[in-house]
């Protein structure tokens, strides 16, 4: 069965701080409601590359203590601090963590030689396998299918979470590695990945709406297609009334209804608007009631 991992959230407080208890009550629901297969803690939507580096290691101890076994944990450790990734990369694989992920260097344009010797920096010492958190439209880097073949040349590289819309890439992926792991990074294009044969998938919307997904997944597995097209085509409205009132205080919005504390974003991420709020209950009534 493919598997299915919800990108974790950061409950903020209204003063940019981070709420951990906030953090403790969305692992919980991803685990107790969601019933999900893994997390993944520290990436985009945790709001990751805005936090001190005590603050990540924070929730990545907390993620792991509260999901106690019950899921598998993925943590992004990932920087353009090269040293704050290799020291989270070293913290998390003392708590327990047994796979690290790290997103592609990003904004200055890094050659591939030097993208390459982050990725072996980081894992230098490090007893743990990584994912390459592989998302060109927000890092500008696009590896080609012989870069890949050369950052898997070290063998702790397992890998990719792949949030790209590249389906042509990610067939020649799959073809030429089919021992690697591959997640799927865009929720609202999980059913064409599926097509090919992704491992599973990592994403912000699963926080909610896990059920539904794994549903699909099931009628995908089972071969019923039309099923799979129909359950995609729900999450897809879902999605995109999500992407249309703002995506992660949305999603924070729409947790509080259902009685978990997720708290703020942290600026310059939005504070909730009254039209975002009626959007959110909007939300929560057609989906969640
Ligand atoms: O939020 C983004 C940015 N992508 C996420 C996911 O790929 C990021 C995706 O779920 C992630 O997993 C992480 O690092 O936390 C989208 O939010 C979703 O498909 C809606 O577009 O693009």
């Amino acid at each position: 069965m493919k598997k299915l991992y919800s990108a974790l959230m950061t409950a903020f407080n209204e003063d940019g701080s981070v709420n951990l208890d906030g953090v403790r009550e969305m692992v919980r629901y991803n685990i107790d409601v969601n019933h999900i297969d893994g997390l993944y803690v520290g990436g985009s939507t945790g709001e990751s590359f805005m936090l001190s580096t005590e603050e990540k290691k924070n929730i990545f101890k907390v993620a792991y203590e509260e999901t106690a076994g019950k899921a598998h944990l993925i943590a992004q450790v990932g920087s353009l601090n090269l040293n704050e990734a290799k020291e989270l990369a070293k913290y998390v694989t003392d708590l327990g963590y047994p796979m690290i992920s790290a997103v592609t260097p990003f904004y200055y344009n890094f050659s591939f030689e030097q993208i390459k010797n982050y990725y072996n920096s980081i894992l230098e010492g490090v007893d743990n396998k990584l994912i390459i958190y592989s998302i060109p439209a927000l890092t500008g880097v696009a590896l080609s299918l012989d870069q890949f073949a050369e950052l898997f040349e070290n063998p702790k590289i397992v890998g990719i979470k792949y949030t790209n819309a590249d389906f042509y890439l990610l067939e020649r992926v799959r073809n030429r590695f089919p021992d690697k792991l591959i997640l799927s990074g865009f929720d609202e294009m999980l059913l064409p990945a599926l097509a090919l044969d992704v491992d599973g998938a990592i994403g912000s919307t699963f926080n909610l709406n896990a059920p539904r997904v794994k549903e699909e997944i099931a009628a995908f597995e089972a071969g019923d297609i039309k099923k799979a097209r129909e359950l995609q085509t729900l999450s897809n409205d879902y999605i995109t009334d999500l992407l249309n009132n703002d995506l992660y205080p949305t999603i924070k919005l729409v947790f509080e209804k259902l009685g978990v504390h997720a708290g703020y974003c942290k600026e310059p991420m939005s504070k909730p608007t009254p039209e975002m709020e009626a959007g959110a209950q909007k939300i929560y009534e057609k989906y969640f009631k």
